[in-house]
Parts: C-alpha cells; structure tokens; sequence
C-alpha cells in the first residue's frame, strides 16, 4: 500500500522496470532501452517527440508531434500494444470543426491527451495569428472535432486537468512571445464549457534556481493524489550555448490548484544521455504525458528528448512526492492564490 494514493483507475498493465543500480540524483530513472521511438518513424516525418499517451480500450493510443521533413509539425496518431513499442497511422490527424466540416490547422505541436469524464482532449500549440492554443475533442479517436481556441496569441503548454474543480473545466497555460520566449510563469483559468475562459490566475514563477530561471510550463496532466495534484512540468535555462530544458515537479493545492504546496528546488530530470543531449535541438527533456496505477504506485514519464526523440522515465509516487516535499523551495508567487 503506498503512503500516498493516485487518484486514478487501475491500470491492468503499464510499461514499467525497477531502479536500475546507478548513481543518480533523482526520483526517476530512465527506460533502458531509451529512446522508445527513432529517427524517420513515419513516410514523410523526420522525427516524433514531445507527445502525450493515454490507456484506451486496453491497450495504448497516443497523439504525437510529427516533425515533417519540410519542418512542420502536425499531429499523428499512435497505437500500441505495451506503452513502449507504437505504430502511427500514416497521415496527420484531420480535425472538423463543430459542423463536421474540415478544418486543419496550419501547423500542430506539443499535444497533450486528456480524458475529462467520457471525452478525450487534444491540447496543442498552433497558429492563430502567432503561437497559440488549440483544442479538439474525440470519444472514438476516429473524428476529432475542434473547440473554439481557448486563449488569445500568445500562449503555449496549455494542460487540462483531467477532472472539473468546483464544476469547471480547469487549465494551465504559459503567455509567451511569438518567438524563442525568453520569460514565462504558469497560470490557470477555468472554463463551465470549455467555450468561455476566466478566472485566470497565476500559479508559479520561473524561480531563482538556475535550471528554471529562464521559463517554465505546464508538462504533464495533473495527477491526482491524496497530496494535491502531482504535476511534471518543464524549467529552462539560458547558457552560453544556449536554452536547457529540465523536468521539474510540483504539487498544487487540490481544491485551489493555483496555491503550490511543494515545489521541487532540484529537477527531477535534466540532459543525461545522448540522446538527451544531442539531437534536432540538443538538451531538451520535455514532459507531455504520464500513466499511473494506483495500485502499485507506479508512475511512468514520457518526454520529448532534443526535439527529436520520445524517452520514458520510472518513479514510485511515494518517492516522488517525498522527494518534492523534502527539497521543497515556495515563494509567495508560488504560494498565493494568484489574482491582483
Ligand atoms: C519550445 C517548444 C518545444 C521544444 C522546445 C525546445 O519552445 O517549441 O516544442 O521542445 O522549445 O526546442
């Protein structure tokens, strides 16, 4: 029995593999047959990272960010029998709008998956008049109808929450530039119908630790545990050669998540291995997607490596959660409700 519970469905299975006997710094350790997913996985599509994965119908499904050989990203959807081993379907995913007529957008990335009661979320960066986010909803993942664009330019990392909060639909978002931002806090804003967004509030700064000094955003769906909602979210630095992304880990308040409870002072995950740090864009580790199990504790990372490949990394939730707590570092910012 874990000391702290994930507040989740049971999973019957999940890709999993114990601590192997390393040195390391972290509640986390890495899949050793990282990356899960290679370089030209797909006619057309130089690389695949940064993408999200959910359990469905007893095996896996997932939505990933296609990087096309002419350098735009779009959304490919993914299946898999184990979590680790995926075959993606040969073309983009084609999005409708609320008519049933087609509407794509002009390019597709970071997409997250997220289950709210009986409908499955796609949440991703694109285009509207600068970066920005768009949404869409399936139940069969067979058609995927957009929502109204949640948010105005600019804005990225937009994660839903996977349960509504006092009735509403809940989401982090990250304002950012157009470009390479060089700044950036994560915030939330709540929504009765996923049409009209408000409520907005600040939830943590980009910190005086150095590995998050530069931006943070969201990562990961909230996990809810009996802690508060576990979240995996990215940190950046900006070093002489330039931005270095990390994995960092919070807990937020349950009932107002734009209170932090903890907030890990250390990364959970940063650069490491080669492919980690030598890629499309070296020095990338990018959280988009978690599975948990309550049963056993298990929880499995999946991240975006160098804008090039997909890893997967293993924690328990009690070492992960008592790691957070142990080298917890809040401000105010971190700890305030977030309205002025
Ligand atoms: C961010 C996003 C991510 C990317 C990262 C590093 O701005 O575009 O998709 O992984 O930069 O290049």
């Amino acid at each position: 029995m874990s000391k702290y519970q994930i507040i989740a469905p049971a999973l019957s299975s999940m890709p999993w593999q114990e601590r192997p006997d390393e040195p390391s710094n972290s509640p986390l350790w890495r899949w050793n047959e990282n990356p899960i997913i290679g370089r030209n996985p797909i006619k057309g599509v130089a690389r695949i990272f940064n993408s999200a994965v959910m359990p469905y119908e007893g095996k896996y499904i997932g939505v990933f960010r296609g990087e096309q050989c002419d350098g735009v990203s779009f959304i490919y959807l993914g299946h898999s029998d184990d979590g680790i081993h995926w075959t993606f379907e040969p073309n983009k995913l084609q999005f409708v709008d609320e008519k049933g007529e087609s509407f794509q957008p002009i390019y597709a990335y970071d997409p997250r998956l997220v289950k709210v009661e009986d409908t499955y979320y796609i949440i991703w960066c694109q285009d509207f008049w600068g970066a920005a986010i768009g949404m869409a909803k399936t139940q069969d993942f067979k058609t995927f109808t957009r929502v109204e664009n949640p948010f105005l330019p600019f804005n990225r990392n937009a994660v839903l929450f996977p349960r509504k909060i006092h009735g509403n639909y809940v989401m982090l978002s990250r304002p950012s530039d157009s470009g390479h931002t060089p700044f950036g806090d994560i915030f939330i804003s709540e929504s009765p119908d996923l049409h009209f967004w408000g409520n907005h509030r600040h939830v943590m700064s980009r910190s005086s630790e150095w590995w998050e000094s530069l931006k943070i955003g969201g990562g990961a769906a909230p996990i809810e545990t009996s802690e508060g909602w576990l979240i995996f979210y990215h940190g950046v630095c900006n070093t002489c050669n330039g931005y270095v992304y990390s994995v960092g880990g919070a807990i937020l308040d349950i009932d107002e998540p734009s209170r932090v409870k903890y907030r890990c002072a250390n990364w959970l995950l940063t650069p490491e291995k080669w492919y980690e740090e030598r890629g499309f864009v070296p020095n990338v580790v990018f959280p988009c997607a978690t599975l948990q199990d309550p049963q056993t504790g298990r929880i499995a990372v999946y991240y975006g490596c160098a804008d090039s490949y997909v890893g997967l990394a293993f924690g328990y939730v009690d070492e992960i959660i008592d790691y957070i707590k142990e080298n917890s570092r809040t401000s105010y910012d971190d700890t305030c409700i977030g309205r002025r």
